[in-house]
C-alpha cells in the first residue's frame, strides 16, 4: 500500500525541538505584527493563537497594510476553578491589553483577544505571576480538563475536581520551551527535553477530556474524547464510568467528517483514573490518523477499528481491565442561576453571563461590577461549561456584601433574563474567529429575543429549550448537543439542527439547511403551536420533535448532516 503523506503540521512538530520553532526570534521582529506560519502552529500549544481583524482587510488592504494582526490568549484553568486575585489579574490584561473583554469559554477557561504581538509576553508573564498558565491550553495535546465547577457542593464533588486536577497536571506537556520563551527561563545545559506521555510529535490532534458529575451532565461528557462520570453510594465517590470517543467538529459538505457521541466503556476506582487517563492518550499518541488533520481526532480511530478493539487496547496497556459500568442517570446540561447551599454550609452565586463575554457595555457595567466583587477578596470563582460564572464559597456576611456590591450594577437582575437567553450558548465567531462563516455570539441574543416571543405567543415561554449556535461546524458551542441547534453556513444564514436531548445524551440532526433568519421563525413558529399543542407533560422539545415525527432521532453521528429527507 501507498504511504500517505504526512500532515505539514507534522513536520513542524517535528523539526520544531519541542515546541520551540523560531517563536522566540518571531517575537523580536518588529517588521510585521504577526509571526512566521509555521510558528503560529507552534504558538497553539503555548495557549497563543494568531488572529486579524477580518472586518478591515479589505480597506487595509487598500492602503497597503498587512491585515491587523493580534493573538487570542487561552489560559488554562482546570475545572474553571480560580482565586479573586486571579480574575483580578486577568482582568488587568484585559483591560491593558485585551480591549476591556474577557471571555468565558465553554471549556471552563479564560480567553483574551486582541492582544498584539509586542504585547504577548507581558501578558504571558502576568498570567503566569497569578499562577495561571496557558500551556497546553490549545495545541495537539489534552487540552483544559472540565469537571463540573462546585468542589463544595458535597465531599463527592471535592474529590472529583481533585481527580480533574490530577488528570490536568500528569497530562501536561513537559517540554521547558514555553518558560525559556515566555518566561525567559534558561534552558539547563544538557537536560533534554523528554515527553514521556507525548512524545515529540505530541497527538495526531487535540484531545479533551470532562469528568461529569450526576445528575448534571453540564460539561457536555458525552462530546468529549475521553469522559469520566462520577459514580456514587452512600454518598462515597466510589469510582467513575469511562467514556471514550466523543466529538463535535464537522466540514460543511464533507460526509467523512460528523460529531460522534462518547460511548461508556466501562467503571475504574478513583485512584485508576490518571493512570486510564495516560493510557487512553497514548492509545490515540498512536493509532490516531496523522495523515488527514480532519480524521484525526480519537473519534474516528476508536469509529474506524471499533470500540471493541479499543476495549482490548486499554485492557492490555493498563495490565487490568475496566468493570462493568454502573447505573447513572443525568437530569440537565445547563446551570442553576442563583443562590445554592454548599455541604459546609457556604454559599454560591451562578451568574448569567452572555455567551461567556465579560465587558462593560452601555446596559450593563459586568466586568466592573465582577471586579468589585473579586476586590472582596471572598472564596472563588468558577467558570461553567455553559460559559457563566459562580462565585463560590461565600459564608453568610460575605454573601451580604456579594448582593450590596452587585446590586448596583444591576447584575442580579441580568440573572431574571428568559429562559431562552438563559438556555443559549455561542461560540466567539466573528469578528475574531478565522473560522466562522456567520455571527454567533453577536447574533444569538437577537435571535433568541425573538424566539421568546414565538415561545409567548404559543403559551410556552416557561419551558427551557438548549439552543446553541456556532459560526461555522467547528462545534466550538456543543450545537450538535443542542435540543435546537443553528451551524452557520454563511453571512446570515444558518443550519439548523432538531432533537438533541436536554441532558446531553443525543445529537441532534440537520432539519434544514442553509435557512435565513425568516425561515428560522416560520419553521420555529409551527413546531412550537405542535409543541404547545401536542407535547406530554413535562416532555422536553428535543424528545417532543422525535416522537411527533419532525426528525428522525441519529443512531450515529455519520447522520447528524442529513436531513430526514435524505434518510
Ligand atoms: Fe473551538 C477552533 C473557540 C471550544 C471545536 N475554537 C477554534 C478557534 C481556536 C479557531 C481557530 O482554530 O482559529 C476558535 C477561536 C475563536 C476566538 O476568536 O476566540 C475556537 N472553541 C472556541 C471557544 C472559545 C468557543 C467559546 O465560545 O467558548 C472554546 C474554547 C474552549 C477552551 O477553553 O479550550 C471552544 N471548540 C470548542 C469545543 C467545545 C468543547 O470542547 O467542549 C469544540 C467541540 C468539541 C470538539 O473539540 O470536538 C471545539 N474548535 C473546535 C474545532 C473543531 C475540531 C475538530 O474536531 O474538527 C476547531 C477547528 C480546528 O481545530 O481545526 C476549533
Ligand atoms: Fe470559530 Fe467555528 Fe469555533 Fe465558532 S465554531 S469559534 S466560528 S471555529
Amino acid at each position: 500500500m501507498k504511504k500517505q503523506k504526512l500532515e505539514a503540521v507534522e513536520t513542524i512538530k517535528t523539526a520544531s525541538n519541542y515546541l520551540r520553532g523560531g517563536i522566540a526570534d518571531g517575537l523580536d521582529n518588529n517588521v510585521t505584527g504577526s509571526l512566521a506560519e509555521d510558528d503560529t502552529q507552534l504558538t497553539k500549544f503555548h495557549g497563543i493563537y494568531q488572529q486579524h481583524d477580518r472586518e478591515s482587510v479589505v480597506t487595509r488592504r487598500k492602503q497597503k497594510l498587512e491585515p491587523l494582526y493580534s493573538f487570542m490568549i487561552r489560559a488554562r484553568v482546570p475545572a474553571g476553578i480560580c482565586t479573586p486575585e486571579q480574575w483580578l489579574a486577568m482582568d488587568d490584561l484585559a483591560v491593558q491589553y485585551g480591549g476591556g473583554s474577557i471571555r468565558l469559554t465553554t471549556r471552563q477557561a479564560f480567553q483574551l483577544h486582541g492582544v498584539i504581538k509586542k504585547n504577548l509576553k507581558t501578558t504571558i508573564a502576568s498570567i503566569n505571576q497569578s499562577l495561571l498558565d496557558t500551556i497546553a491550553a490549545c495545541g495537539d495535546v489534552n487540552r483544559n480538563v472540565m469537571c463540573t465547577p462546585n468542589p463544595h457542593q458535597s465531599e463527592v464533588h471535592q474529590q472529583a475536581y481533585q481527580a480533574a486536577a490530577a488528570i490536568s497536571s500528569h497530562l501536561t506537556p513537559q517540554t521547558t520551551a514555553y518558560h525559556e520563551i515566555w518566561l525567559d527561563k534558561e534552558k539547563v545545559a544538557g537536560t533534554p527535553d523528554i515527553e514521556p506521555i507525548y512524545g515529540e510529535t505530541y497527538l495526531p490532534r487535540k484531545f479533551k477530556i470532562a469528568m461529569a458529575i450526576p445528575p448534571a451532565n453540564d460539561v457536555d461528557v458525552f462530546a468529549h474524547d475521553l469522559g469520566f462520570i462520577a459514580v456514587v453510594e452512600k454518598h462515597q465517590l466510589i469510582g467513575f464510568n469511562v467514556t471514550v470517543g466523543g466529538g463535535m467538529g464537522a466540514t460543511h459538505g464533507d460526509l467523512e467528517t460528523f460529531p460522534l457521541l462518547a460511548q461508556v466503556i466501562g467503571f475504574c476506582a478513583v485512584d485508576q483514573v490518571t493512570q486510564v487517563a495516560e493510557q487512553v492518550v497514548k492509545i490515540q499518541r498512536d493509532y490516531g490518523c496523522r495523515t488527514n488533520r480532519k480524521h484525526a481526532r480519537f473519534k474516528y480511530t476508536i469509529d474506524d477499528r471499533g470500540i471493541d478493539w479499543f476495549k482490548q487496547e486499554l485492557n492490555k496497556r493498563l495490565g487490568w481491565s475496566l468493570l462493568a459500568e454502573k447505573p447513572f442517570e443525568f437530569k440537565s446540561t445547563g446551570d442553576e442561576f442563583g443562590w445554592s447551599e454548599n455541604y459546609d454550609g457556604t454559599w454560591n452565586l451562578c451568574l448569567f453571563i452572555q455567551n461567556g463575554r465579560v465587558i462593560d457595555s452601555d446596559s450593563l457595567a459586568l466586568r466592573s461590577a465582577l471586579k468589585q466583587v473579586a476586590h472582596l477578596d471572598y472564596g472563588d470563582f468558577r467558570i461553567t461549561a455553559n460559559q457563566n460564572l459562580i462565585i463560590g464559597q461565600l459564608t453568610a456576611d460575605e454573601k451580604a456584601v456579594v448582593i450590596d456590591t452587585l446590586t448596583p450594577f444591576g447584575v442580579l437582575e441580568n440573572n431574571r433574563q428568559s429562559l431562552a437567553q438563559l438556555n443559549g450558548m455561542a461560540c466567539v465567531a466573528l469578528p475574531t474567529c478565522s473560522l466562522a462563516m456567520a455571527e454567533a455570539e453577536r447574533y444569538l441574543p437577537t435571535l433568541l429575543n425573538k424566539i421568546e416571543n414565538l415561545q409567548i405567543k404559543h403559551g410556552i415561554q416557561d419551558r427551557a429549550i438548549i439552543t446553541r449556535m456556532t459560526g461555522c461546524p467547528n462545534g466550538c458551542a456543543r450545537p450538535y448537543m443542542a435540543e435546537l441547534g443553528f451551524v452557520g453556513k454563511g453571512p446570515g444564514k444558518y443550519n439548523m439542527y432538531l432533537g438533541g436531548e436536554f441532558t446531553g445524551t443525543r445529537l441532534n440532526r440537520m432539519y434544514l439547511e442553509n435557512i435565513d433568519e425568516d425561515t428560522i421563525l416560520i419553521e420555529l413558529d409551527a413546531l412550537f403551536a405542535d409543541y404547545a399543542s401536542n407535547a406530554l407533560d413535562g416532555e422536553w422539545f428535543g424528545d417532543f420533535v422525535i416522537r411527533q415525527g419532525h426528525i428522525d432521532a441519529v443512531t450515529h453521528g455519520s447522520q447528524v448532516h442529513l436531513p430526514l429527507a435524505v434518510v
